[in-house]
């Protein structure tokens, strides 16, 4: 089978959520050695964009979704694994990082790339998994002592919750004592302006950059 034809075979998977299968051309892309994040962002991304699509337009339904975003989710795992175990080891952390997606927002995929893709790039990553709660993403970064807060957004009616966390930092005079990044598909430099980030991509690939920018230079 060529490239193209596993490529093409992967979206059918995911678009027919077909787990097993998907599972297996996932296998034999590592085994090609074609780099996960290529398999990421040509492939699986625009694979669920469409999907998303198809259910804006009432072409598929929730289950078709869920299926769909259940088989991306498994194989994203399984490439994201093969990422982490590829990458050079860090002696040291570069710095420590509270993950999560915010409050009232139960999407993950996007997240779960922007873990891995900090943990490659050397720091802790501390993943507080969906529907996190404003305050628990400040005590969480209390305990653990971390030095950035990263929260995903993946609807205009969550987007409030990052402006939640910034409130609530600056209510209890802690702003000044984490660097924090927003990042999710309704979000846009202009938003993390607006409520007062340090930092905001549109991808995943660009978050280990980001927060290493921000942490070299204490870009506050
Ligand atoms: C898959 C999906 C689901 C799955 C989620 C499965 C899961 N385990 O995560 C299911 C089916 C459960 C779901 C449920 C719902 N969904 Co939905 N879902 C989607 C869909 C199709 C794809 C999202 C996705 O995973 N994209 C792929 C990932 C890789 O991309 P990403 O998340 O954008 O993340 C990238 C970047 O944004 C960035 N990034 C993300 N987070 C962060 C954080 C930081 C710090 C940084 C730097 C970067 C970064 O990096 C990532 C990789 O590059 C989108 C449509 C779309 N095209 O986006 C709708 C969408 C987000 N959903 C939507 C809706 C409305 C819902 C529901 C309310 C549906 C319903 N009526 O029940 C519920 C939500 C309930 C809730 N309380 O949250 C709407 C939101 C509309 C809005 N208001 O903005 C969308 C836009 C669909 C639409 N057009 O209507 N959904």
């Amino acid at each position: 089978m060529t490239l193209e034809s596993l490529f093409e075979a992967l979206k059918r998977s995911v678009e027919e959520f077909k787990l097993e299968e998907a599972k297996n051309i996932t296998k034999e892309l590592l085994k090609a050695k074609v780099d996960p994040l290529k398999v990421i962002n040509d492939v699986l991304g625009p694979t669920m964009e469409e999907v998303g699509e198809k259910f804006d337009k009432m072409e598929i339904f929730l289950p078709e979704l869920m299926g769909a975003a259940e088989v991306m989710k498994e194989t994203t795992a399984i490439l994201t694994t093969h990422l982490k175990e590829s990458a050079i080891e860090h002696p040291k952390p570069k710095g420590k990082v509270i993950l999560g997606t915010v409050h009232g927002d139960i999407h993950e995929i996007g997240k779960d790339i922007v873990k891995i893709m900090l943990e490659v790039s050397g720091f802790e990553v501390f993943d507080l998994g969906r529907d996190v709660p404003s305050i628990q993403f400040i005590e969480r970064a209390e305990e653990v002592g971390a030095d950035i807060i990263a929260l995903s957004a993946l609807m205009t009616t969550t987007m409030g919750s990052q402006k939640e966390v910034i409130e609530l930092l600056e209510a209890l005079g802690k702003r000044e004592n984490f660097i924090v990044i927003i990042g999710g598909a309704p979000t846009s430099e202009t938003w993390q302006k607006e409520i007062g980030a340090d930092g905001w991509t549109e991808t995943a690939g660009g978050a280990g950059k980001l927060a290493t920018k921000l942490i070299e230079g204490k870009v506050k």
